[in-house]
């Protein structure tokens, strides 16, 4: 069903509201939000700004969304159809194929939006309708078993989402010139590794640790059991979570290691370290004259033979370490003994390690599986990022998720605001200019060199500062106060961000510990003493030659930021903006005030005069011509003349209003969708023709 004419009476969800936005005779905040309303009050949840696709989460499966649903988008165009996640993927996909450009989508909307449930819809739908055979097939089933695996390992309950994104992760899928996927490369973000050992109330550890508890199986295994208590899942009081089936998702999560290809060793190496971290959080500490000493030795047991070491190392390394110091010109050695509150955090930061390490090799063995060789230049990549988030008590946690949402929005303004309006100027098109809020300040106030910005101001703290942690924290707030930033206030022991989707308060106890983030090198050491060959794997490490100044987490999120800003940015971008309809995770209900909220920060109204002022469409001259060449005798297979020639013959003989079309100095660009639709839909009828033809012309051998 090549580019299925929209059939307007069918759908009933089009009678509702206006599906492009751009459309609208009123457009302030509320007017959004009330469009969204009404099409979400007859269960419609997606909603244009031109290419830009608004999703409300609906908080239930809609019958809309089903694979059934997906061939009506197949071959269409965005206009064929009401609006729809599967025909922005559509439009990569085909983009990607006709125009040889690499497409990315972003992403966006707070925690619980529906970013990840969006993203899954895109890889789908790519999956179903790129090409096939047997390699083929084993890729696509790498791409969908990615997702069940990395969530059960990135993903929790939190207060906002029950299954809330926990890292970042962006999915690039490469493609053959045939539109056959052929490998994929998988790209990280700060895992929110603090989760392994304390939650906030009502939130939950990563699922992994309970789908292991569900199963009788594993329990017995690895001596676990729900009526143990866990230090580190059970005090907070949400073990359950009435819409999530652990057992099932266990089965889920294991299917998925066999797709990607994890033995089943590994698999058990895996779960038994997961134990082992389990049992680690239990080992607790006493008080001797301000030296810490393990409580009960018998609690050593199960870590120590889980993660393969000699309890006694164990028992020494986490309530002491090795110091180094040099005596009458002698090489001396003493180990220190800490406080508790350290002997603490070392066995945190011990957990922590071991788990992080297992979710980056998940990631390896997926891009293993891969089996990417060669660069391709067709892609298509999606990025779904852990959400906006503002908790009661915010910390270094929310201060790097909300900076790269930050960033995001920043790629955003810069591609479909600022850029559009640069792009008419230089272009020499007429255009009026439209005013928005650019949070460039925002991201300078993060990550700028000089003067130094608020990640670099702390990295300079963790490396000159010896002091207790408070201190450190202390003068850390002293040097934000140093700095004059109309959307910084500090206010001890917090500070306050004006993000552009909101104020936030950070706490900033602990900021400096978090990014540091340095595991020691005894406990790296004691990890490679290891009998277990994968748990030696996991910290490959050479400890003789670790910096002495690492790398910060501060330094690494802003690096990988900046990394993925400039793979963005060379791709063809689309963008789906989500908005949660409910802070009660509830079907059909609606709460106006969040709406416009988030209406307002995704900065809309701005998005929809721009659009509404300008032109939905502009190519360069040359991928015009190619483009719509099957239009015109003249210029099928090939015009001759001069290149604005030969675009202006296609729109003439299509008999588009010139008023419609304005040739800049490279690209020829299009105001309305109207005009775009009768090339497209001349297009592809041409296609049909065409196919239609060869058919007939094949039956005839
Ligand atoms: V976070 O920043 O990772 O905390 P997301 O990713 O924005 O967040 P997510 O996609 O996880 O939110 O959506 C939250 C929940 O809403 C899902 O688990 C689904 O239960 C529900 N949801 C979201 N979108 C849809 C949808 N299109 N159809 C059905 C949906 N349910
Ligand atoms: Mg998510």
């Amino acid at each position: 069903m090549l580019g299925a004419k929209y059939d307007f009476s069918r759908d009933r969800e089009r009678r509702a509201g206006i599906d492009d936005m751009v459309f609208m005779s009123k457009n302030t905040d509320s007017d959004i939000s009330h469009n969204l309303k009404i099409r979400f009050d007859v269960n419609y949840i997606y909603t244009y700004i031109g290419p830009v696709l608004i999703a409300v989460n609906p908080y239930k499966n809609v019958d809309y969304c089903r694979e059934n649903h997906m061939e009506k988008y197949r071959g269409a165009t965005q206009m064929d159809n009401a609006p729809h996640i599967f025909a922005i993927a559509e439009d990569m996909f085909s983009n990607m194929l006709i125009d040889s450009e690499k497409q990315c989508v972003i992403i966006s909307g707070e925690s619980g939006a529906g970013k990840t449930v969006s993203a899954k819809f895109i890889m789908s739908y790519i999956a179903e309708v790129s090409g096939g055979g047997p390699n083929v097939q084993r890729i696509k089933d790498v791409i969908l078993q990615s997702n069940p695996l990395l969530e059960a390992f990135g993903n929790a309950k939190t207060i906002r989402n029950d299954n809330s994104s926990r890292f970042g992760k962006y999915v690039e899928i490469n493609f053959s010139r045939g539109g056959e996927p052929d490998g994929g490369l998988i790209s990280n973000f700060l895992l929110e590794k603090s989760r392994v050992v304390s939650q906030a109330e009502n939130e939950r550890n990563f699922h992994i640790f309970y789908q292991l508890l569900s199963n009788a199986e594993f329990c017995q295994q690895y001596s676990l059991s729900l009526k143990l208590r866990f230090q580190y899942i059970n005090h907070v009081g949400a073990i359950k979570v009435p819409k999530i089936d652990d057992a099932k998702e266990m089965h889920d999560t294991q299917h998925a290691m066999d797709i990607i290809g994890l033995p089943k060793e590994v698999q058990h190496n895996i779960f038994s370290l997961l134990a082992g971290i389990l049992h680690l959080g239990n080992v607790n500490f006493g008080d001797k004259n301000n030296y810490a000493t393990v409580l009960s030795e018998q609690d050593l047991r199960a870590p120590c033979a889980y993660f393969g070491i000699e309890v006694d190392y164990l028992k020494t390394k986490l309530i002491s370490k090795r110091l180094e110091f040099k005596e009458h010109q002698e090489n001396k050695q003493v180990e220190q003994t800490f406080t508790v509150h350290k002997a603490i955090f070392t066995r945190d930061a011990l957990a922590k390690s071991i788990y992080s390490r297992i979710f980056d090799h998940l990631i390896q063995a997926i891009n293993s599986a891969f089996q990417t060789t060669k660069k391709s230049d067709l892609s298509v990549g999606i990025l779904d990022i852990y959400g906006f988030e503002i908790f009661e008590r915010n910390s270094f946690e929310q201060f790097c998720i909300n900076y790269v949402n930050e960033k995001l929005q920043q790629i955003f303004i810069e591609l479909t605001l600022k850029k559009e309006q640069e792009e008419y100027k230089r272009e020499n098109i007429q255009w009026t200019p439209i005013s928005f809020f650019n949070n460039i300040v925002v991201c300078d106030l993060f990550e700028a060199k000089q003067p130094p910005g608020m990640f670099l101001l702390l990295d300079d703290i963790c490396a000159s500062s010896h002091a207790t942690t408070e201190k450190v924290d202390q003068s850390y707030l002293h040097k934000l106060s140093s700095l004059s930033n109309q959307h910084l206030i500090v206010s001890p022991p917090t500070f306050t961000v004006k993000h552009y989707a909101g104020a936030v308060t950070y706490h900033s106890d602990q900021f400096c510990e978090k990014n540091r983030d340095i595991l020691n090198i005894d406990l790296i050491e004691m990890m490679q003493s290891s009998t277990i060959p994968f748990v030696k794997r996991l910290f490959p490490e050479q400890t003789s030659t670790i910096k002495a100044r690492p790398t910060t987490v501060g330094k690494k999120i802003s690096s990988q930021a900046n990394e993925l800003v400039t793979k963005l940015m060379s791709c063809q971008p689309h963008y789906v903006r989500c908005i949660k309809p409910n802070e009660n995770q509830a079907p059909g209900e609606w709460n106006s005030s969040n709406a416009i909220e988030q209406v307002k920060y995704l900065g809309l109204v701005a998005n929809i005069e721009v659009r509404k002022a300008g032109f939905v469409y502009r190519r360069e001259f040359a991928k015009f011509l190619s483009r719509y060449a099957i239009l015109t005798k003249q210029t099928w297979p090939k015009w001759d003349g001069k290149v604005t020639d030969g675009v202006m013959h296609i729109v003439d003989s299509m008999h588009l209003d010139r008023r419609e079309v304005q040739l800049g100095n490279t690209k020829v660009f299009i105001k309305s969708p109207e005009s775009l639709h009768v090339l497209e839909d001349m297009r592809l009828r041409k296609f049909d023709n065409y196919a239609r033809i060869i058919q007939k012309a094949m039956k005839r051998f």
